[in-house]
């Protein structure tokens, strides 16, 4: 551990906090990341941290046969949230194995494709009011109505459940509870005791129980009106497990049903929020990706569920976009044996380290000298073969890397060709990218103009 770099200036008690700002630790983290280069250590208080995001560091953690998803940090602060849902669960807990083999067939190509004509409803929902924007010559916030958008497709494909969140003029409460028990999983790793934090704890104990009766509205409702479309909530209730023929318990049930309301929209939305930002300051990208969907799709049919991963420039802007702000930053290995990290850096059994995807992602030595820049020609098909393998890793890695992923490529894709095909976006010039964190990321208080495009009707 001696061998690995700390920023220099240590306080007693408090540890690296200098220059740290508790809203933004993983900004923090990246600049520390260039000073301190591709393994450095952070000091909270008692606690220290190993960082790691050089390419060849971060590819070795990606070997499943000697680490493993660490379930530590921003993860664990959501226990007391989503208990041993899938995402919160440890390896070890039989809970994990058992949801993953009920809930992954709904999100094969078949499930994906019976999603798709409930994602285009939502999507249109969303243009018509941003087409009511748009006569009212007001407008767009992009994170707050992208949020809407991602809440109601996970809703609607999941859970057969409808939000209402374009009817609302506030998020819906649901989303605030959510954000607040996100945000206190955060600014829980930068206090040294949590009964610091008594006040936000009791306001994080009614937004835990806000999200708890939610959700068992939602599946009493459920019980009650019988099974919906074959969606994630009928196999949540329904399906036993192929092979040993258990089901999931009612308190897991919940477990899940948070798990994939929160999982399935938050960093979505972050995603489009980003992709639209960039499209609106790269007016030739924007123009190249709205040319391939008026060749493709065509200027007013609808978009069949085979025609959105024909959409290869546009999965180009958003792999992009999630290069450089992956919307969940960051995540964490820990070694199954001991072991040496990377030839130099000797690992306990049970040692962890964070890897940090949002630097990894700006490693000059896989990326180039201008990393920085926003260019989606480095996802085109040559680049993409040429570099070093487990360089892109915005879904994670390994067993437990997102289940959620197609879903949230075939919805974010569906959504950006739609919005492309109908408006051009006019970027307020005075706007300079902020990103909130509260464990995932978002640009703040991004908004845009729309046009309607002239070819269309
Ligand atoms: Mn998702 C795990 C990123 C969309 C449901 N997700 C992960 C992990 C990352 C991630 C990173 C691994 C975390 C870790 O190792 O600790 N997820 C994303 C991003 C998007 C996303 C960047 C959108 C863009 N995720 C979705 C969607 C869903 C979803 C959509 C559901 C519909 N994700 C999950 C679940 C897990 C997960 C569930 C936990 C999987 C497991 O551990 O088995």
């Amino acid at each position: 551990l001696f061998r690995i770099p700390h920023p220099p200036h240590r306080l007693p008690l408090l540890g690296d906090v200098l220059g740290a700002s508790r809203r933004t630790p993983l900004q923090d983290s990246l600049r520390f990341a260039r000073e301190l280069g591709p393994i450095f250590r952070r000091r909270a208080f008692d606690r220290e941290f190993v960082f790691v995001w050089g390419s060849e560091l971060a590819a070795d953690m990606a070997d499943e046969a000697r680490f493993a998803k660490h379930v530590g940090l921003g993860v664990a602060n959501l226990r007391p949230v989503a208990g041993d849902g899938l995402f919160t669960a440890y390896n070890h807990e039989p809970n994990w194995q058992l949801a993953h083999d009920v809930l992954a067939p709904g999100f094969s190509r078949e499930a994906m494709a019976g999603y798709h004509p409930m994602m285009l409803a939502v999507a249109d929902r969303l243009m018509d009011h941003w087409d009511r924007a748009l006569t009212a010559g007001r407008s767009v916030d992009v994170p707050g109505d992208m949020t809407k958008l991602t809440l109601e497709t996970i809703a609607r494909t999941g859970f057969g459940h409808d939000f209402g969140s374009f009817e609302r003029s506030r998020p819906h409460p649901f989303v605030s509870a959510m954000v607040g028990t996100l945000s206190y999983a955060q600014r829980l790793n930068t206090v040294p005791w949590p009964f610091l934090l008594r006040r936000a704890a009791r306001r994080n104990d009614a937004d835990i129980a806000h999200l708890n009766d939610t959700v068992d509205d939602l599946v009493r409702a459920r019980i009650a009106d019988g099974p919906g479309e074959g969606d994630l909530l009928d196999r949540m209730l329904g399906t036993s497990h192929p092979e040993t023929g258990e089901r999931l318990s009612a308190e897991n049930v919940r477990r899940q049903v948070i798990t994939f309301l929160v999982a399935g929209h938050e960093t979505t939305s972050g995603a489009l929020s980003f992709a639209l930002h960039y499209l609106s300051r790269h007016p030739d990208v924007a123009a190249r990706a709205r040319a391939e969907v008026d060749r493709v799709w065509g200027p007013t049919a609808t978009p069949g569920y085979d025609q959105v991963a024909r959409l290869r420039y546009v999965r180009r802007v958003l792999d992009e976009a999630l290069r450089l702000w992956p919307t969940a930053p960051a995540f964490a290995r820990e070694a199954r044996e001991d072991t040496v990290l990377g030839g130099a850096h000797p690992m306990r059994r049970g040692a962890w380290a964070l890897v940090l995807t949002a630097m990894l992602h700006r490693d000059p030595e896989v990326w180039g000298a201008d990393a920085e820049r926003f260019d989606p020609d480095r996802f085109d098909p040559k680049a993409v073969r040429t570099r070093a393998p487990h360089t892109f890793k915005p879904f994670g890695t390994g067993a437990r890397a997102c289940i959620g992923r197609q879903f949230a490529l075939h919805e974010a894709t569906l959504v950006l060709g739609l919005l492309l095909r109908r408006y051009e976006f006019r970027s307020d010039p005075a706007y300079r990218l902020r990103v909130t964190e509260r464990l995932t990321l978002m640009p703040e208080g991004l908004r845009l103009n729309l046009e309607r495009r002239a070819a269309v009707p």
